[in-house]
């Protein structure tokens, strides 16, 4: 199959998409040839997370995000992480009745994947399908996650901005999002703006931005009616914004740091907790004694456990 990819990929056959997904997916024996073989394609696509609480509107906003850049003459594609079992098909085939307007637009793709099944491995699955779109000449890659936990955290690595849906009347949970991976929005989008409360969301929103330091980069508020399609090419525009701003340009070098930074930091905690040697032990003392300079303990850990000397 591998045979000619790029060819069908440039003709846009949906079918060679989807199979090159598939392999990519269940890792078949094909899949490693086919990375090869689109390696020079890559590069293109902007990555789009979208993640919120359920019911907030994430799918219903992401099918309005794709007519909005299909408007602006785009090829847009989908990555739906349902957080159900991959048994049950029926998350699914609702988001996809809410992007359903789309689904048979020559220059969208939506595709499901499961979270399940790829325990610690969903980011790198997500991030081979993310490649297989770029690829294909999908300039605009969405990923929809629901909530607030693992998968979200893995996703917000691969994207190049981050958006969370909050709508209003959430009370408690606009608390509990000023901790833990709401923390990962570049936009937050007040979505069901029709709805009362959503000027006091806002307020609190920008109250909590003002109050935190910021990188090159200080995250937005964008309010939307995702039903009705206002505010959403606002949202795009901020969208448009960040990308310019540099801080999501480098694309998909920064993508495969931040993947390869999160795998080593979880590679070496786990070799330092599980490691037993007199030499750690020695260390762990020093450190708890403050004998040693934070910095230099991490360092000696880390080169303890991986076995090489680490340069300067
Ligand atoms: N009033 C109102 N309802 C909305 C809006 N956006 C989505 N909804 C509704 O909220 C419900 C959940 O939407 P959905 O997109 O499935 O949310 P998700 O679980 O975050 O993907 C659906 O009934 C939508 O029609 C909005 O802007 N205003
Ligand atoms: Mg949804």
């Amino acid at each position: 199959m591998s045979a000619g990819l790029i060819e069908r990929f440039g003709k846009g056959e949906r079918r060679a998409v989807a199979r090159a997904i598939s392999a990519v997916e269940n890792e078949t024996a094909e899949a490693g040839s086919i990375i090869k073989e689109i390696g020079a394609l890559l590069g293109r696509a902007r990555v789009l997370g979208i993640t919120g609480p359920p019911g907030a509107g994430k799918s219903t906003l992401t099918g309005a995000l794709i007519g909005e850049y299909l408007r602006r003459g785009e090829r847009v594609a989908v990555v739906a992480v349902d957080p159900s079992s991959p048994f049950s098909g029926g998350a699914i085939l609702g988001d996809r009745l809410r992007m359903g307007a789309h689904q048979a637009d020559p220059r969208v793709f939506i595709r499901s994947v499961a979270s399940r099944g790829h325990l610690g491995g969903l980011s790198r699955t997500a991030a081979r399908v993310i490649d297989v779109f770029d690829a294909a000449g999908y300039g605009v890659v969405m990923v929809e996650t629901v909530g607030a936990g693992q998968a979200e955290v893995e996703i917000g690595l691969l994207a190049d901005t981050r958006l969370v849906v909050c709508p209003p009347g959430l009370g408690d949970e606009v608390q509990a999002m000023k901790s833990g991976v709401f923390e990962i929005a570049d936009i937050y989008v007040v979505n069901k703006a029709d709805l009362p409360g959503a000027d006091g969301l806002e307020r609190e929103l920008l109250s909590m931005i003002g109050l935190r330091a910021h990188g090159p980069w200080t995250p937005r508020v964008v309010r939307t009616v995702a039903t009705s399609g206002e505010g959403v090419a606002s949202l795009v525009a901020a969208i448009a914004a960040r990308e310019a701003a540099g801080s999501a340009r480098a694309g998909r070098r920064e993508r495969m740091r931040r993947l390869l930074a999160s795998g080593a930091a979880d590679w070496l905690r786990e070799r330092i907790e599980s490691l037993r040697s007199s030499e750690l032990e020695r260390l762990c003392d020093a450190f708890g004694e403050g004998d040693l300079a934070p910095i230099e303990a991490w360092r000696r850990a880390a080169a303890l456990v991986s076995g090489f000397e680490i340069e300067d």
